[in-house]
């Protein structure tokens, strides 16, 4: 930096010029890192790479306060923080470039650097390659940064024209105009062409899905009984269609797996025959089709993250036999089933469980469909009456046997429980909390779920008032939920409406309201509503 750099004052008229510039350079080093993603890993790139160790980062605390706030949009959210943060930096960094103009360059690659970090630190990372997105991009936003501050600078020598003047007397506006186009066409471009590199990455993999043809399962589903769904307005359809499903995951890009290049492993302790399966494989087998209810341990009561569908899989239990596998209450050296996906998730579930005979699966269908790709497509686990983070792999890739002392998946080393088997809920659906229903007869109805066990009874109080037993709808199976309903004279007034459930063990959910933190909220649920 030269003396006379040094010295130069920063006039008010040019703040907005290298504002700008620093925006521009900003905008060019994301567009280019999209254009060197789109070539290596759309999940390379850096807003997503650092959205990702963000939320691998994320206090489970936060992660819950994330998920109420903003719900599925959590991960919308994230990246339009991310970009704010990014545009402020790059607005700064611009007018530090109007007085410390290499030093304000070397800025935008320190933002390159931890781009570069985050992406081959997150667990899907390819390796180094990884990095590129990031230093490519910031490269180019340093260089534009640059120039486009060259172009601030005065003329040399002064000049005495009678332009007000950005950087001093005499700057080259025109110049600077040109170059700031340039900057902001290239980038355009390169953006753009960097997208639609990435999707074709994922056009194979919609072909996939598109030319699946799934069999017929050897063992259907039982028709759900007509009882199931009562006409009820306001209750949660029996079974939850795809595109209404809840969707709670870490990935920030939906992983497109093309199934002609799928493979499953399944290696580890006591796996006398290890094995790698392709999708067609799979869909040889005999297949099973299921009604199972999904839940989330982070559902509050009365919360949204638990959906219905009826799943087309293997059963698992068969795979790993034929595998050698044997659970440990037949001698089986592995107490843990750690499946791995393609975007680096690890979920374990205890080997009794899977292989106790009920129906977990490796699901392929969902709904009469191929698995949607954010459902987990190809192909994904579910095992009733485990929450979907101790049991629900999407997208998976590997199962290794191990045992709980020996490693811990995602999740637990987040905080979050080794085991955690659903426990009882009830909610209610209608009538909405704050709703104000004429007095009257009232409808009040919901669903109750304790997957597995089963729902033998469930009740509903107004204000402090008795319990009354509400009535179930028709049972599908003990791994689904279960619809209830209770008819209430409704009077005037405020009132709070409580729900509760008995599982077919008997036991009652707890009124004990804990958080969902480490294993999944219990408490009643209700509804507060005002009859006019
Ligand atoms: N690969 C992968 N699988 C995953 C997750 C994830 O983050 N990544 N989240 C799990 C959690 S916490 C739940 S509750 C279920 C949700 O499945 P859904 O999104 O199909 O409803 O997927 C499970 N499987
Ligand atoms: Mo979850």
């Amino acid at each position: 930096m030269t003396e006379n750099e040094k010295e130069r004052r920063i006039r008010p008229g040019a703040v907005p010029p290298a504002a700008l510039s620093g925006v521009l350079a900003g905008f060019a080093a994301l567009a280019f890192a999209e254009l060197v993603a789109g070539l290596v890993r759309p999940q390379a790139g850096p807003v997503v790479a650092v959205g990702g160790a963000a939320i691998d980062r994320t206090p489970p605390a936060v992660k819950d306060w994330a998920i109420r706030h903003f719900g599925t949009d959590d991960k919308l959210v994230l990246q339009l923080g991310i970009l704010a943060v990014l545009t402020l930096f790059a607005l700064l960094l611009g007018i530090a470039a109007l007085r410390f103009r290499r030093t304000a360059a070397l800025g935008v690659l320190l933002f390159g650097v931890v781009g570069a970090a985050a992406a081959t630190s997150r667990p899907d990372s390819r390796g180094p390659a990884d990095a590129l997105p990031s230093v490519v991009g910031a490269v180019v936003g340093a260089v534009v940064l640059h120039v486009l501050a060259g172009r601030l600078a005065p003329r040399r020598p002064a000049t005495t024209e009678r332009e007000a003047a950005p950087g001093d007397a005499g700057w080259d506006r025109r110049g600077f105009v040109i170059t700031a186009t340039a900057a902001a066409l290239a980038s355009a471009g390169a953006g753009a062409l960097g997208r639609s590199l990435g999707g074709a990455a994922g056009r194979d993999a919609v072909a996939s899905r598109r030319a699946v043809m799934l069999p017929a399962p050897a063992s259907p589903a039982a028709a759900v009984p007509r009882g199931a769904g009562l006409r009820v307005p306001g209750i949660s359809p029996f079974t939850t269609p795809n595109d209404s499903f809840y969707r709670v995951d870490t990935a920030l890009v939906v992983p497109k797996v093309d199934a002609t290049s799928w493979r499953l492993r399944i290696h580890g302790k006591g796996v006398t025959r290890p094995s790698t399966l392709t999708y067609d494989d799979l869909l040889r087998r005999e297949l099973i089709e299921r009604d199972i209810t999904l839940t989330c341990v982070s559902n509050e009561v009365g919360g949204p993250y638990v959906g219905n569908a009826r799943w087309i899989g293997v059963r698992l239990a068969d795979l790993l036999a034929e595998c050698g596998v044997r659970p440990p209450s037949r001698g089986g050296p592995a107490d843990q089933l750690v499946a791995r996906s393609v975007d680096g998730m690890t979920i374990g579930s205890p080997v009794e469980d899977v292989m106790d005979g009920r129906d977990a699966l490796l699901a392929v269908g969902m709904n009469g469909e191929p698995l949607p790709f954010a459902h987990g497509f190809p192909v994904r686990m579910v095992v009733p009456g485990l929450y979907g983070f101790v049991s629900a792999c999407k997208w998976i890739e590997d199962i290794e046997l191990t045992t709980f002392d020996a490693y811990d998946p995602y999740w637990v080393k987040r905080g979050w429980a080794r085991r955690a088997p659903v426990k009882t809920q009830s909610r209610i659906d209608t009538p909405k909390p704050f709703a104000r229903p004429s007095s009257g007869t009232v409808m009040v109805a919901g669903v109750a779920w304790a997957q597995h066990r089963g729902i033998d009874r469930v009740e509903v109080r107004v204000d402090d008032g008795p319990w009354r037993e509400a009535r179930l709808a028709a049972e599908d199976s003990r791994d689904t939920w279960r619809q209830w309903s209770l008819p209430w004279e409704a009077t005037k007034g405020s009132h709070t409406l409580t729900v509760r459930a008995t599982d077919r063990t008997g036991r009652l959910q707890t009124d004990r309201r804990t958080r969902t933190v480490p294993d999944g909220a219990s408490g009643w649920h209700s509804v507060v509503v005002t009859v006019d």
